[in-house]
């Protein structure tokens, strides 16, 4: 990792800066002077551009790069122990299909309406979770990443604020930590609520105050709004560019995606949380051949309801981006990502969710440098 990557973190205490320009020859500039506020950097799983997704060495890297918040999945171990997974199935992010020990675990399941088969976390014992060992998701697309495997074990939410603890003093400011509640409606349903233990664990961590840098995201609306009257953090509400939250489908209300980004439903939205935390495809659609097309109105109408907007997930792959900032033709190859992000930061989008880290604070960086120049 370069040297000025680890330069160019910001100043988070207190009032949003600016990043330092490059080469830190001058201070930090404050945001206000630039006319804008500071886009967020959330490492998306950590830097799982580099390391398997949600270990505390994705994480790690994630804040030695500069991402202001990290973002830990969160889902239940069968002794109510909250842990950091993509999802509660994980035969995808773990060596448990190697382990003939847990051989007759495998089972199927129906999790928010879909059938999954695999192994699950609320059938493991945190000790027996700890025997596993992570492993890259995505192998095909980033294939030196398993060179990690094996290596990390799953981390349980408590070491994960532990860490970053840790790494703030380090780093010498305060990280954030994102975390997500991870189906809820099915948790409830295993008698496995998500939401006590994880304000339990703000609380132990002195983290549940209105000026801590947490955000708490979830793509139901019932358990934010449950969340709402308990803690004094901001939510974040997730918006998936098709389908519905499941806690809706459930209880037979219509509402989609579509209908939460309406003007009234962002303003809806506003009574209980604080920022929209939308799919790229809802700020910036995309045409049939996955060109971008004209910009939403959506970052505009959640900023009239009050409300920021976050969007996910900026990845450096040409598979992850739209046609416009692909180079080359492999879908697994490098991307303009610095032409992405600055689209989005055009945007006005409050803050980006990256799998890589470094870039996110590099683009920002740039696009920064550019704002000053364009404003003389
Ligand atoms: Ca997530
Ligand atoms: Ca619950």
């Amino acid at each position: 990792m370069a040297a000025s990557v680890l330069a160019s973190s910001v100043t988070l205490t207190g009032s949003l800066t600016a990043p330092a320009s490059a080469a830190g020859t001058s201070p930090a500039v404050p945001a206000a002077d630039a006319g804008v506020d500071e886009p967020l950097v959330i490492a998306h799983r950590g830097a799982s551009g580099y390391r398997p997704e949600h270990t505390l060495a994705a994480y790690k890297l994630a804040i030695q790069m500069g991402a202001d918040y990290v973002e830990p999945d969160l889902v239940s171990t069968k002794d109510g122990v909250l842990v950091a997974r993509h999802e509660n199935e994980i035969s995808g992010t773990t060596d448990v299909a190697d382990h003939p020990e847990f051989a007759d675990r495998r089972t199927t399941k129906v999790v928010d309406g879909h059938e999954v088969t695999g192994w699950f976390t609320e059938d493991f014992t945190l000790a027996e979770l700890k025997t596993l060992r992570a492993e890259e998701r995505l192998p095909d697309v980033r294939p030196g990443n398993t060179r990690y495997d094996g290596r990390y074990q799953v981390p349980t939410f408590d070491e994960v604020l532990d860490l970053v603890a840790r790494e703030s003093r380090r780093r010498g400011e305060v990280v954030g930590v994102y975390p997500e509640t991870k189906h809820p409606t099915y948790f409830d349903s295993v008698g496995l609520s998500l939401e006590e233990p994880l304000v339990e664990a703000l609380q132990r961590h002195h983290l549940n105050r209105p000026n801590a840098r947490v955000y708490i995201q979830s793509f139901e609306t019932g358990n934010l709004r449950e969340l709402a009257d308990t803690v004094r953090v901001p939510l974040v509400q997730l918006v998936d560019a098709a389908g519905a939250p499941y806690d809706l489908q459930a209880a037979g209300d219509p509402r989609t995606y579509a209908d939460l980004v309406t003007r009234e439903g962002l303003r809806e939205i506003a009574t209980y949380a604080d920022s929209v935390g939308a799919n790229k495809d809802i700020v910036l659609p995309r045409d049939a051949e996955g060109y971008l097309t004209r910009p939403s109105s959506v970052v505009d109408d959640a900023h009239d309801a009050g409300l920021d907007v976050h969007v996910w997930t900026m990845r450096d792959e040409n598979r992850f981006m739209a046609r416009d900032f692909w180079i080359g033709s492999d879908p697994n190859a490098k991307g303009d990502a610095f032409a992405e992000y600055a689209a989005f930061f055009d945007a006005g989008v409050d803050g980006v969710f990256s799998d890589y880290s470094d870039t996110a604070v590099a683009a920002r960086e740039a696009w920064f440098a550019e704002q000053r120049a364009l404003a003389g």
